[in-house]
């Protein structure tokens, strides 16, 4: 099938991994000569430089002194519901469920019938929002009345048919990289920047919130570097950020430890590192463990959520129950400390993540489910 579409994505343009694969999808899509329409309170970030078909449309919030909390959720409704009018949008694809997928419904309602739907769900959408009471039954509402829902993990499906008691069919569509940007970049100097040659390099990449459990990176850390001799990067912000400093200080290990902020050239900083920290609590996918592994680089992490389907115990990584530092840092250690190994696990890392995560089969797994929903299959 080769007909063009006009579709309408919406996503939280900041940081967070159900943006950045909203974005990079949009950008991929609108590469293929599809008209992609963000529509959004702010520019996607990871959106970049003018590209041909690729449209913004800025969804502006009423703040009138009525309202306690200004209802950005039906300005985004009604501005859904304009733009499809107006550009004739063949689709929305919604990214995450709340409030995206239930202003996709209401635009609908708003629209007709021949406005498609199409809901991705991320993780926190369901496995922390789902449980809420007070959001429950319209997260329902919204996976139910989408004309395609997909969700990023098998473990995921599983958790939103478990909660939510869902009863139509879920798509599994596994997050992608661009291989034109995440591949192994040379680090040689920026490494020196921050390790001495024969220290090795941890690294965490996230948003810091509770789930991401970064107190266990830290501990994690602190048994490794007894037996080897090693720097810790962490890089992002997020609220659990004076906890991991305070507990850095309490064990003596500020020299040892650096913080990067934000980073936008992910691949280039990835690359610097010799493992990828990620213990997480919940994980419905764990985007940057697949960004680690196309830069060549392994994950030590927990088995939550979908990690396990990405990263391959003893092959790409090696995965722990949640909470066990210990396993972490004696797996991290044997990592470390095993050239062979670590060259094995570089190399099945780059050819899973190039393989079987690409950029293009993903994208088609997307097309086929826009083409299935219009009925131009
Ligand atoms: O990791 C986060 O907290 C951000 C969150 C989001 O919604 O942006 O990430 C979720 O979606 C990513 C993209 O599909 C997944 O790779 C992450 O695993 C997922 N995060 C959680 O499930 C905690």
């Amino acid at each position: 099938m080769d007909q063009k579409l006009k579709i309408g994505i919406t996503c939280y343009p900041s940081l967070g991994g159900s943006g950045v694969v909203a974005t990079e999808l949009g950008k991929l899509l609108a590469e293929q000569g599809h008209q992609v329409h963000f529509i959004a309170n702010s520019i996607p970030f990871r959106l970049g430089k003018f590209q041909k078909n690729i449209f913004y449309h800025e969804v502006e919030v009423n703040d009138y002194y009525v309202f306690r909390y200004p209802p950005y959720d039906l300005s985004l409704a009604t501005k859904m519901a304009q733009v499809a009018k107006a550009q004739q949008l063949d689709l929305l694809h919604v990214h995450y469920a709340v409030p995206h997928a239930v202003c996709a419904f209401l635009a609908k309602q708003m629209v007709g019938d021949n406005l498609k739907v199409v809901t991705t769900l991320h993780g926190t959408d369901i496995t922390v929002l789902a449980q809420d009471e007070s959001l429950k039954d319209l997260i329902r509402l919204a996976i139910n009345e989408s004309d395609a829902v997909t969700a990023v993990s098998q473990d995921l499906i599983r958790e939103t048919v478990e909660l939510l008691d869902i009863q139509r069919p879920i798509d599994l569509t596994y997050n992608f990289i661009d291989k034109r940007v995440y591949y192994p970049r040379d680090a040689a100097s920026l490494r020196r920047d921050f390790a001495a040659p024969h220290e090795k390099i941890l690294m965490h990449i996230s948003n810091f919130r509770p789930v991401k459990r970064t107190q266990d990176v830290v501990e994690v850390f602190r048994q490794v570097q007894e037996q080897v001799p090693a720097k810790l990067l962490f890089v992002g912000e997020g609220p659990d950020l004076p906890k991991i400093q305070c507990k850095i200080k309490e064990l003596g290990l500020s020299d040892k430890v650096h913080f990067l902020g934000r980073q936008d050239d992910i691949a280039q900083v990835i690359s610097m590192a010799d493992i990828l920290m990620l213990p997480s609590e919940k994980e419905s996918f764990g985007l940057v463990a697949l960004e680690a592994m196309a830069c060549g680089v392994p994950t030590i992490g927990s088995q939550a959520g979908g990690i396990p389907e990405l990263v391959l115990h003893g092959k790409t990584g090696f995965l722990s129950p949640i909470g066990d530092t210990k396993s972490m840092a004696e797996n991290a250690i044997r990592l470390l400390t095993n050239e062979h190994l670590a060259a094995d696990m570089r190399e099945a890392c780059l050819q899973r993540a190039h393989h079987d995560f690409c950029n293009d089969s993903i994208r088609q797994e997307y097309e086929q489910i826009y083409y299935r929903v219009l009925g131009r299959e």
